[in-house]
């Protein structure tokens, strides 16, 4: 398809909540570029990171791919879309390697914005027709897909802008985080308790099966660390010190040099961070953001803790012991993100969306500031390797009860 595709203008008549929800969804995402321009789009600043213009065009290939290319008569947009926007999954078929997403100057942006309204549209069509349990099911990940990218774009973009000597601001009324006390331990009885989702509502296939833990008596956290407590650990010689780091984190920490978290740039003792809104004066009292497992890790033995395993962590939210759980900063745990027993992946392609990352990565809990509201929930299992600092991590303590 060459011209730009243009929408019908007569407005669906039945329009049931899957399709209001489908179409909010997409808005937000478009919402979001708003305050971009199209160079700022097309870049791709590291490996990790993927070019907004990417994210707009993926998220519209999954619900292309996994939702309409299931019906009969529907026509792709772009056969040569496949290739550019398939992210990772093998049974698919070959696609642009990771690394060169930034190379995609074109399709152009416009290309991609119309793709999105030509998909939008035979979803419309195809949302006001009765859905099975299987399409209904593969919307709810479409969906949750879509959200898990609007957060992404934001992790991006910060990374992206974040590389320009001008430290441009996202969009300067990008709410800030909230300053606070800082945390107080709880103590946790434990025993015998049950963690993952149940069968009602979505949830992620990696968040399944419900099963049985055992959990010792420990103590958790109720608040974040905060910027100031970091300050304290950077004072004290936390990256100077090897005996505080695991190996592979003392490794990272020589290698790339790191002696403060992501994105925060001193002057003297002033120090300053690089945000959403711009570069920002450090707030002591806000979470620290942008740490990797191994600062985590390291900052946990400095003040003689321990990050929470997953399970402690579910638990303890569950049991309404913890403040900041979803709308501040994902929340490194101690746990290897490995299979829950009895995990069975999804069939077909959709298999490879989350159980084939099984190995030498860590779960994170919780959920951040750019988290889309109403995504995460206590049972959602995040994941990242180790070494990874873009996204809006920080961290919990936790400790043995004694
Ligand atoms: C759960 C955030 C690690 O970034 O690959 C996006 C989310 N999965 N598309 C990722 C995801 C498929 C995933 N993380
Ligand atoms: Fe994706």
């Amino acid at each position: 398809m060459d011209t730009l595709y243009v929408p019908a203008t007569t407005t669906q008549s039945v329009n049931p909540p899957c399709l209001q929800r489908y179409l909010q969804m997409r808005t937000h995402t478009h919402s979001l570029i708003a305050p971009l321009t199209p160079e700022d789009m097309v870049v791709q600043s590291m490996p990790d990171a993927s070019p907004v213009k990417w994210h707009l065009a993926h998220t519209t290939w999954f619900f292309e791919t996994f939702i309409l290319s299931q019906m009969h008569d529907y026509q792709v947009f772009d056969p040569a879309f496949g290739y550019l926007f398939n992210s990772y999954y093998e049974a698919l078929g070959p696609r642009q390697p990771r690394a060169q997403r930034g190379l995609l100057t074109r399709p152009s942006l416009e290309a991609v914005l119309s793709y999105r309204r030509y998909v939008d549209d035979h979803m419309s069509v195809f949302l006001s027709s009765d859905l099975s349990p299987e399409v209904t099911g593969l919307l709810e990940l479409g969906l949750a897909h879509e959200e898990q990218h609007q957060e992404l774009l934001c992790m991006d973009v910060l990374h992206l802008l974040a590389q320009s000597p001008l430290k441009p601001a996202y969009n300067p009324r990008w709410p800030n985080v909230e300053a606070g006390r800082r945390g107080r331990f709880t103590r946790i009885d434990g025993g015998l308790v049950e963690i993952g989702a149940d069968n009602d509502g979505f949830a992620f296939d990696n968040e399944r099966p419900r099963h049985k833990v055992w959990l010792e008596p420990f103590e958790i956290a109720d608040r974040l660390v905060t910027n100031g407590e970091w300050l304290e650990f950077m004072a004290d010689g936390g990256y100077q010190r090897a005996d505080l780091w695991l190996s592979d984190g003392w490794a990272m920490v020589l290698a790339q040099q790191w002696d403060s978290p992501m994105y925060w740039q001193s002057e003297g003792a002033h120090w300053q961070v690089m945000s959403l809104r711009g570069l920002q004066p450090l707030q002591p009292d806000a979470p620290v953001t942008h740490i990797s497992y191994y600062e985590a890790a390291a900052f946990a033995v400095w003040k003689g803790a321990r990050l929470p395993t997953e399970a402690e962590w579910e638990h303890a939210c569950l049991s309404g012991a913890l403040e900041q759980a979803h709308d501040v900063a994902w929340q490194w745990t101690n746990s290897a993100y490995l299979p829950y027993p009895g995990f069975t992946p999804g069939t077909g392609a959709v298999g490879e969306y989350n159980g084939k990352f099984m190995s030498g990565q860590m779960v994170l809990r919780g959920g951040a500031s750019v988290t889309p509201k109403g995504h995460a929930r206590p049972t959602y299992r995040n994941f990242f390797g180790p070494d990874k600092r873009w996204l809006f991590s920080g961290l919990r303590l936790a400790r043995d009860f004694k």
